[in-house]
């Protein structure tokens, strides 16, 4: 007998978690959160990897409407990410709310009831009226195939699934990737191993991390006056959304910014051999420009070997470059990122009509403004396809659709209907805005990143400013979602088996 509930949301990372308190706020206390770990944090508790911190200033990342006065550091380091989100948690009274090792593996629209029926392991089903997905895009670890892998006789593990039970010092060690993971690993291990061999395929753009202690003084001060703490935000936001010019109006600033990395890197790395293995050859930003102060000086430590002549296969002894070197390792660490297309793609979601919203997608991830898809009514995905940004905060974007849900949910209220759906041409016309503005921007000019699909269509990145999509995301353009009348109807005898 499923249990009844009015919202569920999947998912209590950042995304999951922000749409819970803002849910409370405003007074909706029937939901609940379901997640499949055994704690909270999304990508913050996954990613514990030795160096691993956020590259956007904590001031911004972090909710508007939770403002952490304590932060340690301009660029915070995961476990403080992962406390503030506990701390959050607590604050505004989620426990009660959250349910672990619970995972969704269907839902399936119920067009009679104008419901979601929800298969969980480990749980009865639910059913509810609204559905939002908290999963985000980063949580499906890629797992490169490279011949070989599997008879590899040392360990081998994903940056995202640290083995933190494996000490490392006294290894040889080899880390393959040098994205925004592996280049936070690289000089957080360096110096604990023996030897260290960094694979690199594609060498990233890296700037400076302007990384500091915040001072106490800073502290009392945003204590005493939280506008200083919305201050220091706000300064944060306009300068990454000045920045972001660069990459969604005037493709004339990218070179301003290449001429820094690569002075950067000039600055920092004194071997010809060496730096031209590292400078890019593709357009500034292309793929995501990276932050590290230490990256550089870690691959130039006499215990550490750049190899950028490319993975052949792994042997059980180690890996053989494609030149035929073979270099003996005990442990591999695969900072090979995350498969971004898969978002909600392991739960079987059913429509209306049977559609199945994986076939929807076989020809291409896409949702009207990222967050609706048409034909599944009443369900909402959190940094849904091309919600992703290239120079600030994600939780900025995660905020407007937080927002956009609300006002999603005080039509059904104020209208009395019990279903909103996106208008299929609606969607169309905003999915196709938004790969028209990609058009010609540096993010299509020719790199290979994750931002694109196997097609080379772009699935994750929205081209435009914050402040576009904060707009478009404000309130429901009423002729874009066709209402239903009508309210939901929880089976009375299923309530009233939940309560019992
Ligand atoms: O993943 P990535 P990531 N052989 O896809 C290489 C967020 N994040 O986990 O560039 C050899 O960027 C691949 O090479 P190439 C952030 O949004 C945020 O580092 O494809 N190499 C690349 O170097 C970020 O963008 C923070 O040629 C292989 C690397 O693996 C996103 O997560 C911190 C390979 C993968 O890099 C993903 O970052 C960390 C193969 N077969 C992450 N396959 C913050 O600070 C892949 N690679 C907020």
């Amino acid at each position: 007998m499923p249990r009844s509930v009015d919202i569920v949301i999947i998912g209590s990372g950042f995304a999951g978690l922000g749409m819970a308190i803002r849910l409370r706020q405003e007074g909706r206390d029937d939901f609940i959160i379901l997640e499949r770990a055994a704690d909270l944090g999304g990508t913050w508790r996954d990613n514990s990897y030795p160096g691993c911190a956020c590259d956007i200033p904590s001031y911004l990342y972090s909710y508007s409407f939770a403002q952490n006065p304590r932060w340690t550091r301009m660029f915070s380091p995961q476990r403080e990410i992962w406390d503030y989100l506990r701390d959050c948690s607590k604050r505004y009274g989620l426990g009660p709310h959250l349910e672990y090792g619970a995972e969704v593996t269907s839902a399936t629209w119920d067009e009679a009831a104008g419901r979601w029926l929800l298969e969980v392991m480990g749980s009865r089903p639910i059913s509810c009226r609204v559905l939002v997905s908290g999963i985000g895009a980063l949580h499906v670890p890629k797992i490169p195939e490279i011949a070989g892998l599997g008879s590899f006789s040392g360990t081998t593990f994903h940056s995202a699934t640290w083995r933190h039970d494996l000490d490392l010092t006294g290894q040889r060690v080899a880390v393959v990737g040098t994205g925004a993971s592996g280049v936070q690993v690289v000089p957080a291990i360096a110096d604990r191993v023996k030897h260290l061999d960094v694979y690199q395929r594609t060498p990233a753009w890296i700037l400076p991390r302007p990384d500091r202690a915040i001072r106490a003084a800073e502290h009392e001060r945003f204590r005493r006056h939280p506008a200083a703490l919305r201050l220091a935000r706000n300064r944060v936001y306009w300068s990454l959304e000045a920045r972001g010019v660069g990459f969604t109006v005037s493709a004339r600033l990218q070179p301003v910014a290449e001429r820094m990395a690569r002075r950067y890197l000039e600055r920092k790395v004194q071997d010809a051999d060496l730096r031209a293995r590292l400078t890019p050859t593709y357009e500034f930003g292309c793929k995501r420009a990276l932050l590290s102060s230490d990256f550089y000086p870690a691959v130039q430590k006499p215990n550490v070997a750049l190899v950028t002549s490319g993975i052949g296969c792994f042997t059980p002894r180690g890996i053989v470059d494609t030149s035929g070197v073979e270099r003996p390792v005990d442990t591999v660490v695969l900072a090979t990122g995350f498969d971004v297309s898969a978002n909600v793609k392991h739960m079987d979601i059913v429509g209306r009509d049977g559609v199945v919203l994986n076939e929807t997608w076989a020809h291409g991830v896409n949702a009207h403004l990222g967050i609706m898809v048409s034909g599944f009514p009443n369900l909402f995905l959190l940094l849904g396809p091309n919600t992703g940004l290239g120079h600030s905060s994600v939780v900025f974007m995660i905020e407007s659709q937080i927002s956009f849900v609300l006002s999603a949910l005080r039509l059904l209220d104020g209208v009395g209907a019990r279903a909103v759906d996106v208008r299929p041409e609606a969607q169309e016309q905003s999915v196709q805005a938004v790969q028209d503005d990609l058009v010609g921007t540096v993010w299509q000019s020719g790199c290979r990143s994750w931002y694109l699909d196997d097609t080379g269509r772009n699935i994750s990145i929205w081209p435009r400013s914050t402040v576009r999509y904060w707009l478009r995301t404000r309130r429901l353009r009423r002729r874009d979602y066709r209402l239903d009348p009508g309210r939901s109807q929880p089976n009375r005898q299923i309530r009233e088996g939940a309560r019992a």
